[in-house]
């Protein structure tokens, strides 16, 4: 066993109420959003710390969902040579508490008690909703020659995105010296770093946290129960109350690194999978991005003219075009259809040809996508049935709406899982 897998245990924060990524969240736990296609978005943290040698991990989530655990256990299957795990830990109520992780620190807290029956010397957390592809390595080589108390990891950031962030300043030897979560716009003047000749070319001035966090052992039970046994997150109350007290290291990181924490960021870099050359390499068999094998037959394909675009195992697709689209696993998509920009997430099972009769009897479109339908801006949930000629036109001139079938969230349209969308529907 290596240094890091003997000595560091991480925890995935698995998400709050998730109310910026609804409605994707209105029935599924966070972790268990589908991205690109086929995975979830648990599996990018897994399979950072699964390519960094960690093996042994937490996943911290407010619903114990059932889809989450089937993934989960059947995905990250470890030998029963190895130590490596990924255990669910859902908000569960006690006694003492009524039920919820308040927030990023209460949510560690309450677990400690689970954590606290392995053996280890550090932990590293990290968000449950980022896209990048990381070796924890360095940082925690960096972390330990420092003899840092916590290590944050960083990534140069512009100006339009700093508030959106925790910022700070350091020192010639990576301490950090001052920090301020999410500043706003009048003070970030101050906040600007030297971030090194690259990085301010692409006017990136300004020193973010990525919201990585390595702790000592003791370090993180001291200050959760001990210093600030009321805190409830890590990024408003622990981190800038350690600045001055402890030694607290930034690891810069200048790989991609995406924060998908609303609607229009998990669009995005969704779609950015559609480029030439994506920031995100899906196709680097030395990152290998884990999730469940599902022996799915190949995606079958006729008549149609793809731009761009990504098609998952098991799809059976009829549509006319399909450009800068993701299409997710099982999808279906009928005869004479256009897509584009858009991330159609599939579906979860197969309909058998007489469920389809029945459909077709009862007049109710089939599971997928009609015919002769248009598509643009949009993020189709799973189980969807989209009958034909259905019009969905996202983008800035829709308002942003709430309806039982869909959503608009900054121009993106979302079709809510299992909507059922009649022959004819124009959104
Ligand atoms: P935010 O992402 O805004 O900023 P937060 O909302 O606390 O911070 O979320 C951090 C992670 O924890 C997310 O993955 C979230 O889903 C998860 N999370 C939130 N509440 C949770 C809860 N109650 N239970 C379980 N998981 C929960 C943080 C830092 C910033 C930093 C950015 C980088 O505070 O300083 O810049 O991350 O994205
Ligand atoms: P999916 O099948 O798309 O992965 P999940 O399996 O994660 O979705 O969710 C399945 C079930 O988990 C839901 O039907 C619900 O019972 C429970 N659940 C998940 N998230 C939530 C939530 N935000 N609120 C209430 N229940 C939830």
């Amino acid at each position: 066993m290596s240094t890091i897998s003997k000595s560091v245990l991480a925890v995935i924060l698995g998400g709050g109420a998730g109310t910026r990524l609804f409605p994707l969240t209105a029935s599924r736990s966070k972790p268990a959003v589908p991205i690109a296609g086929k995975y979830r978005l648990v599996d990018i943290p897994i399979s950072n710390c699964i390519n960094s040698d960690i093996n042994r991990m937490f996943v911290l989530t407010q619903f114990n969902s059932a889809s989450l655990n089937k993934h989960i256990k059947n995905t990250y299957l470890f030998s029963a040579f190895s130590t490596g795990f990924v255990d669910i830990l859902a908000a569960e109520q006690t006694p003492e508490n009524s039920g919820w992780f308040q927030g990023t620190a209460d949510a560690v807290r309450q677990s400690l008690r689970h954590i606290s029956n392995h053996d280890f010397e550090y932990v590293l957390i990290l968000s449950g909703d980022q896209l990048y592809q990381m070796d924890f390595t360095a940082m925690f080589k960096a972390h330990k020659a420092s003899e840092a108390d916590i290590s944050i990891a960083t990534i140069p950031v512009a100006e339009r995105e700093a508030t959106e962030f925790g910022i700070m300043k350091t020192d010639a030897k990576n301490f950090i010296t001052s920090f301020i979560e999410k500043p706003k716009k009048d003070v970030l003047a101050d906040w600007v770093s030297d971030t090194g000749a690259e990085m301010q070319q692409a006017g990136r001035h300004y020193q973010a946290s990525m919201g990585i966090y390595i702790f000592s052992k003791k370090m993180l039970y001291h200050l959760l129960n001990e210093v600030h046994p009321q805190a409830t997150d890590f990024g408003k109350e622990i981190i800038p109350d350690s600045i001055a007290n402890y030694k607290v290291v930034s690891f810069q990181y200048d790989g991609y690194w995406t924060d998908i924490g609303n609607i229009y960021s998990f669009y995005e870099a969704n779609l950015a999978l559609t480029q030439d050359i994506p920031p995100f390499n899906l196709f680097d068999h030395t990152k290998i991005v884990y999730s469940r094998s599902r022996m799915l037959p190949p995606a079958k394909i006729s008549g149609t003219t793809l731009e761009k675009t990504l098609i998952a195992e098991g799809s059976i697709i009829n549509a006319s075009r399909l450009e800068q689209c993701l299409v997710g696993i099982r999808s279906r998509i009928g005869a004479g259809t256009t897509i584009v920009n858009s991330y159609v997430m599939g579906n979860d099972g197969y309909e058998t040809i007489e469920e389809m009769t029945s459909d077709d009897f009862k007049g109710i479109p089939r599971m997928g996508i009609g015919e002769r339908c248009f598509i643009k801006n949009a993020i189709i949930d799973k189980n969807c049935r989209i009958g034909n000629a259905v019009q969905i036109n996202g983008g800035d001139h829709l308002a942003n709406t709430d309806h039982p079938l869909y959503a608009v969230k900054d121009g993106i349209v979302v079709v809510k899982k299992m909507a059922i969308l009649p022959d004819g529907f124009v959104i």
